[in-house]
């Protein structure tokens, strides 16, 4: 499917732009900026880490992740795409949508002054059509550099509109989940979508503790949030653009244990802080236009 021969031939770039299989098996591209270094699949356009230099990683990938086609590996950055979580009408098709689970093409790659550039597009086909009966393109843009900025973007290329719910399903990485918070959120209405809560409306009190599971979907949030991790002396801040809404996810023992591929312990190295149009923030695209979601990940230490 992928000849990194020619991916390196055509999009490669000496020190900055490197194709190849990476140890959980999946065709990667390893890029590299003086301020930092990521590594994203091709399969999903799914970034794998990202370090900003003289940091710890900060996007967190399983040590039990392993590559097979058709599946994101566990962590990074999954595309949820042209819907998050299960699919409105039919439970049968696969949650989060098929945008991570096929490969993408590159379409270009550049050094800028700040940050590395890879551009990726997948165009979905006739294997779609049956559940997503859309015209569309979805290109997504990821800087490396000091600073992580990641852009997706849904252009409609049919006659009819559509709607989506997505996600930057962004798995960051740190210390100890137990001394970790998540300040921005205070005072948002949530949905709590822990099975058996019953998708109750909520509302933040406060900074966001973990110390279970916690599945929340946070409403009418518009700007950025922190997280503040005493474990690595760091606060990860976290902006975004074309949302209105916010996932924190942790999946905490038990759920752990059900994927089996989360690694021992892996729940405590790990919070989901989710860029999204989710649960009421939806986007309907019309026809000839465009929508995008973005979103940017910086480090300081405390
Ligand atoms: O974003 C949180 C969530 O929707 C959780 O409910 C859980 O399902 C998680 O995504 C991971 O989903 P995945 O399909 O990647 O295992």
């Amino acid at each position: 499917m992928y000849a990194v021969e020619t991916l390196n031939a055509q999009f490669g770039i000496a020190d900055h732009v490197t194709f190849g299989v990476g140890a959980h098996g999946a065709v990667s591209a390893v890029i590299q900026h003086a301020d930092g270094e990521a590594e994203v699949a091709l399969q999903g356009a799914q970034v794998l880490r990202w370090t900003p230099r003289g940091q710890a990683p900060v996007i967190w990938l399983s040590p039990a992740a392993r590559f097979s086609a058709g599946k994101s590996l566990r962590g990074g950055v999954p595309v949820c795409w042209p819907w998050f979580g299960a699919h409105p009408e039919d439970a049968s098709k696969p949650a989060h949508g098929f945008a991570r689970n096929l490969p993408w093409q590159v379409v270009a790659t550049a050094r800028l002054a700040d940050a590395t550039q890879i551009s990726l597009r997948l165009l979905p086909g006739a294997a779609q059509m049956p559940f997503w009966p859309y015209a569309a393109e979805l290109s997504l843009q990821i800087e490396v550099g000091a600073t992580l900025r990641l852009r997706l973007l849904t252009r409609n290329t049919g006659v009819q509109p559509f709607t989506l719910t997505q996600a930057l399903h962004t798995y960051l990485q740190v210390g100890d989940i137990a001394q970790v918070t998540v300040e921005g959120l205070a005072g948002l209405d949530y949905i709590d979508r822990v099975p058996g809560r019953g998708d109750v409306r909520c509302q933040q009190q406060g900074a966001v503790t973990v110390a279970g599971e916690v599945d929340r979907i946070y409403l009418g949030a518009p700007g950025s949030v922190s997280v503040t991790d005493l474990g690595l002396q760091r606060r990860i801040q976290v902006s975004k653009q074309g949302s209105q809404s916010y996932v924190v996810w942790n999946p905490w023992i038990e759920k752990s244990a059900k994927f089996g591929d989360m690694g021992s312990e892996g729940y405590r190295q790990m919070l989901c802080v989710e860029t999204t149009n989710a649960w009421d923030d939806t986007v309907t695209v019309q026809p000839g236009t465009e929508a995008v979601l973005a979103t940017a990940y910086s480090v300081a230490a405390l």
